[in-house]
Formats: structure tokens, sequence, C-alpha cells
């Protein structure tokens, strides 16, 4: 097995800005948001909105991230509950569905409020469409209203301002995000009922996910003829094949840097959501079966925190 050391966790740049900012023109809303989970992805949003003028109220299960917030404006609570009860919109952007399910029904959760009084929930958590359904029936019966609104893109994308918003659910939460979604997102898509958006975000995962693993192992069979993965690359460059994504994930195996942008352990978390999904429709899906095994099996090697292009470390194990 290879030794393989944990990356780096980067502390928040509150003073880092999106470039595309400035291009934007954003009114802020004048509704309260709150926002739950400041991990990667939800610091970085969390520190566009409050830069654009949104006021902001913020939870986080480790306190301490909470911190930079409040110097930067933001109000924190010590709950989820806490923070339904003090905003408008409440915005969730936690690792996994069971997350996202626990401060929806747990302990201090957001349904312990019984009465939600027409509040928007917006989900960002990547789950599936069940999840999405348990969640927004449960926000619905307390009359709230529920949104899922999928974030698809990296951490360089968030922190840029261009990740693509993917919703379902209630239009006019929608339509209340506008100001916030046009300040983390390039593109906003409204795709209907509850559990759509969920669906369209894992089928895009599932492309990712096997192109990823298609590379990585075309690029280890490189590797093992001694060819240049550089002259692979600039190759490929110039081929049809070429993409942006592929290209970059094509340079990070071959230097091994695997800095997270999307973490493997997220990856994996997503390929599991597709083939449980098509588990249900009895679809069959072969080849995502694999890349799930490849996926489970480079989490096994230690690569779980690491970018999903460290699939390359098994592939040329
Ligand atoms: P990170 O950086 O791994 O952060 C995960 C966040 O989720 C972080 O705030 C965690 O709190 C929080 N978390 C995880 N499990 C729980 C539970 N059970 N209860 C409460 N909070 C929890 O992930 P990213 O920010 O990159 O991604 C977040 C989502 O956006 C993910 O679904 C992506 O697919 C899209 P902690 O700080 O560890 O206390």
């Amino acid at each position: 097995r290879p030794v393989v050391t944990r990356p780096e966790t980067q502390a928040i740049d509150m003073n880092s800005r999106s470039n595309t900012l400035a291009d934007r023109e954003i009114v802020p809303s004048d509704q309260t948001f709150g926002f739950l989970g400041l991990g990667m992805m939800g610091s970085t949003i969390v520190k566009d909105l409050i830069y654009t003028g949104h006021k902001v109220v913020v939870w986080n299960r480790t306190i301490d991230k909470c911190q930079p917030f409040v110097e930067a404006g933001a109000e924190v609570k010590d709950t989820p509950m806490d923070v339904v009860e003090a905003a408008d919109v409440i915005f969730c952007c936690v690792s996994d569905p069971k997350g996202a399910k626990d401060l929806v029904f747990g302990n201090c959760g957001v349904l312990q409020l019984k009465d939600l009084n027409n509040k928007a929930y917006v989900e960002m958590s990547t789950i599936d469409p069940e999840t999405s359904l348990d969640i927004g029936e449960g926000i619905k019966q307390c009359n709230g209203r529920y949104l899922e609104a999928q974030i698809h893109g990296s951490r360089q994308d968030a922190a840029d301002g261009m990740l693509i918003i993917l919703a379902g659910g209630d239009r006019t939460v929608f339509e209340d995000c506008h100001s916030c979604f046009k300040t983390i997102a390039k593109n906003t898509f409204f795709l209907g009922n509850v559990g759509n958006a969920c669906k369209v975000n894992l089928i895009l995962q599932t492309i990712l996910g096997v192109s990823m693993v298609g590379l990585a192992e075309a690029l280890a069979l490189a590797d093992r003829f001694s060819i240049s993965l550089k002259d692979i690359i600039d190759i490929f460059d110039l081929t049809s094949m070429r993409s942006p994504m592929l290209l970059a994930k094509g340079k990070e195996m071959a230097k091994g840097d695997f800095n997270p942008q999307q973490p493997l352990s997220h990856m994996q978390r997503d390929l599991r959501l597709v083939l449980n999904m098509a588990e249900n429709l009895d679809q069959s899906m072969p080849v995502t079966s694999i890349t799930n095994e490849v996926f489970k099996h480079t989490k096994r090697l230690g690569y779980s925190e690491h970018d999903s292009s460290a699939v390359f470390g098994y592939c040329k194990a």
C-alpha cells in the first residue's frame, strides 16, 4: 500500500473575492438568509453572500468555523432550529443525505419549530431524490416552503462564483433566492418537481465519475510504458475528446497533485446514490458499478479526502 498523507485543510480566506462578482449587478434581497453547514462549499458561498450585502445567520456543527463569519458581519446561532427562527430563507449545505436529514428531523433540528410560518428551506447538500422528497414533505407539513437547489461544480467553481444551480420544488422559493443564486452561480435551472434536480445532479456526477476512471486507467497504462504523461495530455488537448475538466484532471494526475476540488469521498457517495436510484428502477449500470468499486477501493487506500482525481493512485498501484 502506498503511504498517503492527508491533504492540508485550507483555512477560508475571507478577503478573497471571485472576479465574476464585479461583473454582476447584484441587488441583495432584504430577507434574512440562514446557512447551515460551513464546510468548504458552505463557507465559500456564505463569504460571497455577505460581501454582496445579504443579511446572514449561520450555524455549523463545529462551532469554531463560525468565527470568521461573525467578524465579517454574520450572526451565529447555537442550533439549526435557532437559525430557522431568525431567518426567512434557510440554506443547508452538509456532507451527505444523513447529515441533511439529521438537521431537519433531529434534535434541535428545523422541524422542532413545528410551525415554519411560510419560511423557505433550501437543500444544497448533494442528496438522492427520496431524501429530498422526505425533507420536502416534512417542511411542507410544518407550513414551510421547500426547494432542492443542488450545486454542480467544484470548490474552485464556488470560489469563482461559477457554480450551476439545479433547482426543483417551490418556484416562489426559487425566486426568493434570486440574488443569492446570482452571487454564486453562472447558470440557474428550475427543473420542476422535488426530486428532478437531484436526479439531474446525480446523472451529471455519473458522467464525471466514469470519465475520471477512464482517464486514470489510460494514464496509468501510459505510465507503465514510461510514456510521458505530459505528452499524452498535450496530444489529448488537440483531439476532439478534449474537455476542460479532463485536461485539468489529467494534469493533476500527471503531477500527483490531488488538492481536493471535489473530494473523492463525495464522488463515491454520489455513485452509491446513483446505483441505489438505478436499483429502484431495475436499470442496469455495469460501468457505473465498477466505477463505484474503483472509487471505494481508492478510499480504502487513504485517498478519501483528496480530489477524485486521486483515483489515479489506485489505477497505478
Ligand atoms: P466539507 O468541506 O466536507 O464540509 C462538510 C460540512 O458538513 C461541514 O460543515 C460539516 O460540519 C457538515 N456536516 C457533515 N455531517 C454533518 C452532520 N451529521 N450534522 C451536521 N453537520 C454535518 O464539504 P463541502 O463543503 O465541500 O460540501 C458540502 C456539500 O455541498 C456536499 O453535499 C457537496 O456535494 C455539495 P463540521 O464542520 O465537520 O462540523
